[in-house]
């Protein structure tokens, strides 16, 4: 009788963790889909997470390595707008980077950052950008 009430108990911390770890799981699974569902409503209007407006203006970050990411942008229109192409050892022809609408080409260094001034755009004004030879493209889109 003696040495059955070490397992007994041991049988029942056992118990009492796994009770413990699902009670803290569904806290935890909880909270996180409370902070999803509160924090849809708050996230900047339409602005992706790649764009930042400071002090007037709108800077949208592009990195160019392999391709551009992210592919497509959706950005504010009538605000003065910097692309920042984001390069980190970018050697590949992303590297080579045209953009029509604006009359730019240019080489972005292989790893830095390069800055490229849009003016305010109207909206469904849309800025496509294409390495020199044309297989990547991003594009922004301002609404
Ligand atoms: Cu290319």
């Amino acid at each position: 009788m003696r040495s059955l009430l070490p397992t007994m108990s041991t049988k029942s911390f056992f118990i009492s963790i796994v009770v413990t770890l699902i009670l803290v799981m569904g806290a935890v699974s909880y909270v996180r889909n409370g902070t999803s569902i509160s924090g849809a409503p708050g996230a900047e209007a339409t602005a992706g997470n790649n764009i930042e407006i400071t002090d007037g203006i709108q800077y949208i970050d592009i990195d160019a390595k392999g391709g551009y990411s992210p592919r497509k942008t959706v950005a504010q229109a009538g605000v003065p707008t910097i692309i920042r192409m984001n390069t980190r050892g970018t050697f590949d022809c992303s590297s080579s980077l045209v953009i029509p609408k604006l009359e730019y080409k240019g080489f972005l260094k292989p790893s830095g950052v390069t800055e490229i001034e849009v003016p305010a755009q109207e909206s469904g004004s849309v800025i496509n950008g294409l390495c020199s030879m044309g297989m990547y493209n991003f594009a922004v889109e301002f609404q």
